[in-house]
């Protein structure tokens, strides 16, 4: 394995990259999909779980382990890998964007965001320098610079605002960083929905030199053609040799488009999430479980799906499950979501590999089409 962190794109079709991301705990396969990992621990899936899916790395968040159980105590007891039992790559966010959607009582200065816990109310304090030190001491691979995604509604000239702080954060994430062979800093886009912030972001960022770009500030409730609209251009203002992570997407057809505008990598709670609350995610759209149509059906959710929810369960079965509220139903269909987000992105790299994407997007959209039956 390399000891370095290093990008290399082996093809292209349009502006859609495939390629791989070398790390020393392993390769992640690009176009990536995160699954959300926020409190060391995919819920309702064992890491050797996540791994069957086909994810290369996980997502872990700096705000929610500073405030449980601390990140020093995961230092102590020998960082986040071993404390979750995840060998392969981790990306951690570096807490501002949770800040501001979590906690209470947030005190936003040039310095750094002083905010109340939301599990206890305490106070705690975040800025690019004690980000970069907490993400050191989770031992992430990959780490966020500090930033901030303003709340919308925002004018254009508080988004302006945001983001040159936001580009003064990402200086300081740079110099408390320091040089780490073999981890990776990453910086942020934001710049909202308008082209001349974006390209403004974009050269802040090259200017100072990250090991990969991400694009924040979107999906943040501007709608996906708004966001399409910024990913038609925002990527090509990213360097064409490191990779785009697109922060935060999404549902399916969202990571499809963004892969089709030149995105790499993308996290999400959804598929996750939705598996505990009974919705399934299929080639064919939405499948909502606990719909009374599925009571006395015995077929699998998705007959294609080799995942073990669609091979060893009915729906007849997963709909009870949910029903009764066991822990079996969220464990198989966060299992199903997952490995269909990650078959999603087998499908876009071995497209993208064969030059045949238009091909691929135009039956996706057919199969969604055509719905569950
Ligand atoms: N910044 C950070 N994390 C994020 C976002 C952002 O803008 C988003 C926006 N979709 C999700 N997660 N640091
Ligand atoms: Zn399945």
């Amino acid at each position: 394995m390399s000891d370095r962190f290093q990008f290399s794109v082996s093809a292209t079709d349009g502006h859609a990259r495939t390629g791989v991301i070398q790390t020393p705990r392993g390769e992640i396969r690009t176009p990536a999909f995160m699954p959300v990992g926020t409190a060391a621990t995919v819920k309702a899936m064992l890491p050797e779980s996540v791994r069957a899916t086909g994810a290369d790395i996980l997502l872990g968040n700096t705000y929610h382990l500073m405030l449980r159980p601390g990140a020093e105590r995961i230092a102590r007891l020998g960082g986040l890998h071993k404390f979750m039992n995840w060998q392969r790559p981790i990306l951690t966010d570096s807490g501002g964007f949770q800040v501001m959607s979590l906690s209470s009582l947030r005190k936003l200065t040039e310095d750094g965001v002083t905010f109340a816990s939301h599990v206890d109310g305490s106070r705690h304090f975040l800025s690019p320098e004690t980000s970069m030190q907490i993400q050191r001491d989770l031992g992430s691979d990959i780490v966020m610079a500090f930033d901030e995604c303003p709340a919308l509604p925002a004018t254009e000239d508080e988004v302006a605002k945001s983001m040159r702080m936001s580009m003064r954060w990402a200086q300081r994430s740079r110099d408390a960083f320091g040089d780490r062979p073999g981890h990776a800093l990453f910086g942020i886009m934001q710049g909202g929905v308008t082209r001349d912030l974006r390209e403004e972001s974009a050269e802040a960022l090259k200017g100072i030199g990250f090991d990969g770009y991400a694009i924040g500030g979107l999906a943040v409730g501007e709608g996906q053609e708004a966001m399409f609209s910024v990913l038609d251009y925002a990527p090509g203002f990213l360097p064409e040799d490191k990779p785009r992570y697109l922060m935060g997407v999404g549902k399916p057809d969202d990571i499809v488009g963004a892969v089709v505008r030149g995105v790499d990598m993308m996290d999400c709670v959804l598929p996750s999430r939705s598996g505990r609350t009974g919705q399934a995610w299929t080639r064919r759209g939405q499948v909502n479980i606990k719909n009374a149509r599925h009571a006395d059906d015995p077929r699998p959710l998705d007959a294609d799906c080799t995942c073990p929810a669609c091979t060893g369960y009915s729906r007849a079965y997963l709909h009870h499950v949910f029903r009764a509220q066991e822990m079996i139903s969220g464990m198989l269909l966060t299992w199903h979501n997952l490995h269909y987000f990650q078959e999603l992105m087998v499908g876009l790299r071995e497209a993208i590999a064969a030059g045949q994407l238009a091909g691929f997007v135009t039956q996706f959209e057919a199969q969604r089409a055509q719905g569950d039956i």
